[in-house]
């Protein structure tokens, strides 16, 4: 291994640490004779795969706190952590991982957009958006939105947004975190949860927004380029000059895990039913649905007759509706339920035909690349411009509003539409169309391909 010493900084909370996992994996394997650490908590290493190329390391950052997970609620984790972070907490990660590598300098942070604290390393911070890239826009130039739209937003809610550039698809209630209203999070438990994790969120968000355009040395977007319109794309690189999409991360050369860990046999389950004939469902790493409407999708399923798959955390089983989960079991054949599926193989998998989501942006990069129409209810951050890119601009999917709970006869109608329907037929079609283009990024000259060229020079430059 070389001197070049890199360091790869997650934030250690939700899906991000697994998608920067992926470009430090695929930065390790275009780059052999570089050194690369990987930085996170404790907890959150524990959590990823450990298999990784020779050159990639995994260092632990300190906490503050935030790994202790019991009776800590998470916006008070995730409080702790960025607190640590910014008060020397990423230097003393830096520090550590420099020692670990026989003493060699980290030369570059390539690091998750919200540990904007990167910025202060005194070296050149190179940023990775975990999130839709649509939805940074808009927070890049939050300010003015604000200012536009302030305390009028839910009066204005159906508005769009012509007057921005690059966001004309996109209506005032489409808008993430903090501009169009306080949502009341759903995103587990009691006692103000909600208000605080949506406090902590806006704060991180806020310091990300002020800091990438100044200080960010280039930005990687989880995106193929062509994806979106020529005046997104021109508004993107108005906004932030340096983004350069290099997506989807997880079809990177080198970026997946060696094996998909499928613990719970979703895979061979799949294997016994016909190509296009389940319905996905899973809502990511942060949404915990609200009990009333978590049931009334229980329900949609069971009325829609659709084989289904569903990957709901253990702690919302209790939830489910009388004898759900007994009927389930009954019929193990047509439905399953398990607290975690490898949902990229999964979504890959010819048997599935419709993806149930909350519609995160990792879901719905993999949701493409795996050419399935999706259904989305969003509901928070930038779900909802997410959906609507499904939902309007790419047309592969359907998508709830986001103060529109989800109806059992809403849910069964949308699955069978997507399943059965003619207007699931004409989405399929769009889905593989999409799932093309993807792969094309991936192949000889694409786009993805190329830029993730110029990234690995911009990582790699020799800064001594
Ligand atoms: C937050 O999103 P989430 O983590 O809730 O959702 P996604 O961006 O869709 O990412 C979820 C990832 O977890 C994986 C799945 C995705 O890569 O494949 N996964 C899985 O493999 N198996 C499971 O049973 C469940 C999930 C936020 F809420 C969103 O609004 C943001 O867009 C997102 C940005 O990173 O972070």
């Amino acid at each position: 291994m070389g001197s070049l010493h890199v360091a790869v900084v997650a934030f250690p909370f939700s899906s991000h640490a697994p998608k920067l996992l992926m470009v430090a994996r695929a930065l390790a394997t275009a780059e052999p004779s570089a050194t690369f650490s990987f930085i996170s908590t404790a907890a959150s290493l524990a959590r990823l795969p450990a298999a990784a190329p020779a050159n990639l390391r995994f260092v632990e950052a300190p906490s503050g706190g935030a790994d202790d997970e019991v009776g800590i609620p998470a916006w008070r984790r995730m409080e702790l952590f960025v607190e640590a972070a910014e008060a020397g907490g990423l230097r003393q990660a830096l520090e550590t991982a420099r020692a670990a590598a026989g003493g060699a300098p980290v030369s570059c942070v390539v690091g998750d957009t919200f540990m904007s604290m990167a910025a202060e390393a005194g070296v050149p911070w190179v940023a990775v958006l975990t999130g839709g890239p649509c939805a940074l826009l808009a927070h890049v130039i939050g300010d003015a939105i604000r200012k536009d739209i302030g305390d009028h937003a839910p009066s204005r809610a159906d508005e769009p947004l012509t007057s921005y550039p690059g966001l004309g698809m996109y209506r005032v209630r489409d808008l993430p975190f903090g501009m169009y209203r306080v949502p009341d999070l759903p995103v587990g438990g009691a006692g103000g949860d909600g208000a605080n994790m949506y406090r902590v969120i806006t704060t991180l968000v806020g310091r990300m927004a002020q800091r990438l355009p100044r200080y960010a040395t280039a930005v990687a977007l989880n995106a193929f380029p062509g994806l979106f319109p020529q005046d997104v794309s021109a508004a993107l690189s108005d906004a932030l000059p340096s983004a350069l999409s290099i997506g989807p991360y997880h079809l990177l050369p080198g970026a997946a895990a060696p094996d998909d860990d499928d613990p719970h046999g979703c895979l061979a389950w799949l294997a016994r039913h016909g190509a296009g004939t389940v319905a996905y469902v899973c809502f990511g790493t942060v949404v915990a649905l609200p009990p009333d409407e978590l049931r009334e999708l229980a329900s949609g399923l069971e009325a829609s007759g659709a084989p289904f798959l569903w990957s709901l955390p253990e702690a919302a089983w209790a939830l489910l509706p009388p004898g759900f989960l007994d009927r389930v079991k009954a019929d193990d054949d047509s439905r399953l339920i398990v607290p975690w599926a490898p949902q990229g193989a999964v979504l890959r998998h010819q048997a599935v035909g419709a993806f149930v989501t909350h519609s995160g942006w990792g879901s719905v990069v993999e949701a493409m690349s795996g050419g399935v129409p999706m259904a989305c209810r969003p509901f928070l951050g930038d779900q909802m411009m997410n959906a609507r890119d499904v939902a309007h601009l790419w047309c592969f999917g359907t998508a709830f509003d986001d103060d529109t709970p989800m109806t059992r006869d809403g849910v069964a109608e949308v699955v069978v539409s997507l399943l059965k329907g003619e207007e699931g037929t004409r989405m399929r079609a769009r889905a593989r169309e999409l799932q093309t283009r993807t792969l094309e990024a991936f192949g000889p000259d694409g786009g993805s391909v190329n830029n993730f060229r110029k990234f690995v020079e911009i990582v790699c430059a020799d800064r001594a």
